[in-house]
């Protein structure tokens, strides 16, 4: 039996192979796969067949053979023992709040959500992005160069799937949502750099009348020929609404929209469009599938509106929400310690953050441990004298226009948007 996963090991060979598969361009959700399907051995074969491989070099993986690791059992298995970052949830992969470092999420361990089966792969130099439609005079096209040109803007900010949590509408109020799964860590946080939507629509010489963009994505095996989903033209010219050309100061990851992806800040997920091609303008709303059935809020609060072809409605800004980073259900050792958590609003940055550890009998105030930045996630702590047994750990966010967690919510169909006051179940040694 291999011991490429036994604790002392895995993490760093995982590391070196990884950094491996890297230098031949695998992608880093193509990896994972692999490694879920077929272990070191799979890996290896793909590194030495992908035609872009460097000399067909194989560094050491460590003294395993490859043959070996086909013994393993399952591969999900495996990566809970080692030190993976992430749950592997078909193609998407869910962050573990746990192993973040703080407050930036780096490129490596940011989250994935992709609609069609795999990341597109798009040289910088094969890059187009086009800008038309009824609501430009200018229809134009920009390379990759052009947009590393333009003026630049940074913007801290979280992406959130709308569907994050979606697995507590089940786990907590006993309803199951349609849809992908997800605990908490369908989010992540950084650094997103690029020229601002506006700059570009004014090249194209967006018209008074322009009300509605429509991005489009260059994965063509996304439903529609390529993720789109519509943004009002109000949020579009948010100078914060930019064409990111950089994650925390680097080229963009390949899972995560390389070589250029829309960032919208505040908005769901789904709206910031990877790989982005193609940018529609528009005088009227355009009705695609992810502002008809996905992306809509389905149930007897959120009737369709009269005259509109959507299921419910329309889902655009994202909600107020708080994560401590622990696994779900997972196991600590008993005692004093400090719990960490992250907590997060789309309208203003989080200025408090409260726990209880007695079902929500009784309520203190978290330290928040990073600086107010709107759009930015915030990060906290507190102190805890763990009990052992099974406990709960319940916090509640408020930003500075007093939104805050609710105690309850109601259902929706496709389970998007969780955000009441939760128990986050912790066994303790
Ligand atoms: N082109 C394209 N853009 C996309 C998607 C996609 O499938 N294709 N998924 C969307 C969804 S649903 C989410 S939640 C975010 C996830 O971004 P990430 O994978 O960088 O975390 O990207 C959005 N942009
Ligand atoms: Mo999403």
């Amino acid at each position: 039996m291999g011991n490429f996963f036994t604790k002392e090991k895995s993490g760093k060979d995982a590391e070196r192979l990884w950094a491996m598969c890297r230098q031949h361009g695998i992608s880093r959700r193509d990896f994972l796969r692999l490694m879920a399907i077929g272990g070191t051995a799979a890996v290896l074969a793909a590194c030495t067949n992908a035609e872009n491989g460097q000399n067909g070099q194989i560094p050491q993986t460590g003294e395993t053979p490859a043959a070996e690791e086909e013994e393993t059992p399952s591969g999900e298995e495996r990566w809970a023992k080692s030190s993976d970052p992430f749950i592997i949830r078909g193609g998407n992969l869910e962050t573990r709040l746990e192993n973040l470092p703080g407050w930036i999420t780096p490129g490596e361990l940011w989250f994935v959500r992709n609609n069609a089966p795999a990341s597109p792969r798009i040289e910088a130099g094969d890059y187009r992005l086009r800008v038309e439609g009824d609501g430009v005079s200018n229809p134009i096209e920009f390379s990759i160069e052009d947009l590393r040109q333009m003026p630049r803007r940074s913007v801290p900010t979280v992406i959130e799937c709308a569907g994050n949590m979606r697995n507590l509408f089940d786990l907590v109020m006993g309803q199951t949502a349609e849809g992908g799964e997800w605990l908490t860590g369908g989010v992540s946080n950084g650094e997103w750099t690029g020229v601002p939507l506006s700059y570009v629509l004014q090249l194209a010489e967006v018209n008074g009348s322009a009300q509605w963009v429509l991005p489009q994505g260059l994965d063509s095996d996304a439903p529609e020929g390529g993720h789109q989903k519509p943004i009002t033209m109000e949020k579009a010219m948010d100078p914060d609404t930019i064409i990111a050309l950089y994650l925390n100061g680097e080229d963009i990851p390949v899972d995560n929209g390389y070589p250029a992806r829309l960032v919208v800040p505040g908005w769901v997920g789904s709206t910031n469009v990877k790989w982005l091609g193609l940018l529609t303008v528009s005088e009227e709303r355009p009705w695609v599938r992810n502002n008809t059935t996905s992306y809509v809020l389905i149930g007897p609060e959120w009737p369709p509106e009269q005259n509109e072809p959507a299921d419910g409605q329309p889902i655009h800004e994202t909600v107020i929400k708080s994560a401590v980073a622990l696994p779900w259900e997972g196991e600590i050792p008993g005692g004093q310690q400090i719990v960490r958590g992250y907590a997060w609003s789309p309208t203003a940055v989080v200025n408090r953050v409260e726990f209880s550890t007695d079902g929500g009998s009784s309520w203190n105030e978290a330290r928040l441990t990073s600086p107010p930045i709107r759009y930015a996630w915030r990060t906290f702590e507190f102190d805890w004298d763990a009990p052992s047994g099974e406990q709960t750990i319940m916090t509640r966010a408020t930003d500075e226009d007093g939104n805050t967690q609710p105690d309850s919510q109601p259902f929706n169909e496709k389970g998007y948007l969780f955000n009441m006051v939760y128990p986050h179940p912790i066994r303790v040694q």
